[in-house]
């Protein structure tokens, strides 16, 4: 089975449609498709070829949507980095996928400097080969690889296929609905599902996509008031600052405005109920890199009556609690249907992400007598701050390797800007300071992920086995 090439077939349906908006300027669909072709010209000048896989380092701006539209025309797999992660996460992730090439924004590049990158100005210099247009693409084609964090501290590399962004997109639109006046606001990173499940949309929709390089809390209240959006993606903390500014404004979101899809992670429902007074209808969602974004979203009808409600599955898509039939009994969330990822690559490759055909989730939540999903805890010890995933390991990891720590254990604290922040208990065997190891993290991950809190102790909760209790850690707090 195949598509047909999206770009082209976009550009060919709807080419006088505005596909990109980025501060003042603004391309078409099939301006789009022209870039995508140049640049999809200039990379096989490079020596990008179908078969490759390349990784990407970037900023959300325009230069990065044409260098990835330039990729899907040539074919080959794109591995997407996240700009926060620090040089030696960064290193893991091409080394594991074995990327041929690492496609850099010229900001970026000292974090990956030891790796030979190509340079977005580099590419913009080269002189575009002759390449050959596919007409169709495979249903099959892994389009787009994103890492997402492990129990054990080794980040996963998630493939995306052509088939899970088609099913994931047609799935939205049959929940959502859509017009052809409807622009996605973007300013949830691109190379996050959140971010690149907004440029699949448009180029299946036919919709145009109004993007920030940064999160602008102030000007997204403005595009929601005035209307100038239709939708907007976002996590919990990003919708309290812009509904703190919409506040603050006393406005209204425009009659225009259709919804914000807030998911990434538990939405309080005190942020809902504060959206409704300003008139903003906002969806829960539950998804996850492995579903290529949305595996259930509540629809606006059922936004009061269900609130806390992450909704039910999309057209597509089944999901279950294992174990149990019963209406408000808790289980592992299990999801089944076409936007589930095939697999892992690398290190990973050999994991079976559908045991029993379904995939295990880690996450645990109930259903009630309706079929609404409430989502409750997350998968094992998985911390999510402001959206972005954590995993204890990964710090402890870290913390154990400076020769002062003999043990380190990290939990996740509540924490009212970010929903939950990591915590790190240390036991010394050499004299330290607090600050010495903050800095010591820094260095090697995502300042997200250093511990906001760090405390000495005498010893760690462990159980007989000599296994590391984290949620009694929790309570340490
Ligand atoms: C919340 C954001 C925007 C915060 O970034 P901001 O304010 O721009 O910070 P900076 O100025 O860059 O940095 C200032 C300091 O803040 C620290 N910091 C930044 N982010 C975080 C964080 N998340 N947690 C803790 N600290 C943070 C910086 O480190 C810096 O500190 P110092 O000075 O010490 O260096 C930003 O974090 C953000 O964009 N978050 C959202 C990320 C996201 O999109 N996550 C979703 C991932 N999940 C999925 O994609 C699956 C679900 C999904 O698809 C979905 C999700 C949401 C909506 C829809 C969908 C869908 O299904 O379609
Ligand atoms: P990611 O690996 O970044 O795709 O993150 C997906 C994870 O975020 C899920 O497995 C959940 O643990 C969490 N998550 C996503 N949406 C929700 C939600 N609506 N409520 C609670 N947790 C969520
Ligand atoms: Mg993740
Ligand atoms: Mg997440």
């Amino acid at each position: 089975m195949t598509y047909p090439n999206w770009l082209s077939q976009r550009s060919f349906l709807s080419g006088s449609r505005m596909a990109l908006s980025f501060k003042e300027q603004q391309w078409t669909f099939e301006e789009i498709n022209e870039l995508a072709l140049e640049y999809a010209g200039k990379l096989s000048a490079l020596g990008v070829r179908q078969e490759s896989r390349v990784a990407i380092l970037a900023k959300s701006n325009p230069e990065f949507v044409f260098v990835m539209y330039g990729c899907l025309h040539v074919g080959c797999e794109m591995v997407m980095l996240n700009e926060r992660l620090a040089a030696p996460e960064l290193a893991y992730q091409i080394d594991d996928s074995k990327a041929e090439f690492v496609l850099a924004d010229d900001e970026l590049q000292g974090k990956v400097a030891d790796r030979n990158p190509v340079l977005f100005s580099a590419i913009r210099e080269t002189v575009p080969a002759s390449f050959e247009v596919q007409p169709q693409w495979d249903k099959e084609r892994t389009i787009s690889i994103m890492y997402t964090s492990g129990t054990t501290g080794n980040p996963k590399g998630v493939r995306q296929t052509a088939e899970n962004h088609f099913s994931s997109a047609v799935s939205s639109a049959l929940n959502i609905g859509i017009s052809p006046e409807d622009v996605w606001l973007c300013s949830v990173p691109l190379f996050h599902i959140s971010g690149f499940s907004i440029l699949m949309r448009s180029l299946i929709y036919g919709m145009g996509v109004r993007l920030y390089e940064k999160f602008d809390a102030k000007r997204s209240a403005e595009e929601i008031c005035n209307g100038t959006v239709t939708h907007m993606s976002l996590v919990g903390v990003m919708l309290e600052r812009v509904l703190s500014n919409v506040e603050e404004a006393s406005m209204n979101a425009s009659t225009r405005f259709k919804a914000i899809l807030a998911g990434g992670g538990p939405i309080p429902v005190a942020y809902i109920q504060r959206a409704e007074r300003c008139g903003i209808p906002v969806l829960q969602t539950y998804g996850m890199t492995e579903t290529s974004s949305q595996t259930t979203t509540l629809q606006s009808a059922d936004a009061e009556r269900k609130i806390g409600s992450s909704g039910k599955p999309l057209f597509l898509y089944q999901v279950k609690i294992e174990g149990t039939g019963q209406p408000g009994e808790k289980g592992e969330i299990l999801i089944q249907g076409p936007q589930v990822t095939p697999g892992y690559i690398g290190k990973f490759s050999d994991r079976n992400v559908k045991e029993d055909g379904w995939l295990h989730t880690g996450d645990i939540g109930y259903m009630d007598e309706e079929g609404f999903l409430f989502v409750i805890d997350r998968r094992s010890d998985l911390i999510v701050s402001g959206g972005e995933n954590i995993y204890p390991a990964e710090i402890e990891k870290v913390l154990l390797a400076h020769p002062a720590v003999r043990e380190a254990g990290v939990c996740g604290v509540p924490d009212a800007q970010w929903g939950e922040i990591p915590a790190a208990f240390v036991v010394l065997n050499a004299p330290a300071e607090a600050e010495e190891l903050i800095a010591y993290c820094k260095k090697q991950i995502a300042s997200y992920k250093v511990p906001k809190r760090l405390s000495f102790v005498e010893a760690l909760p462990r159980n007989a086995s000599n296994k590391l209790l984290r949620r009694e850690l929790k309570l340490w707090n």
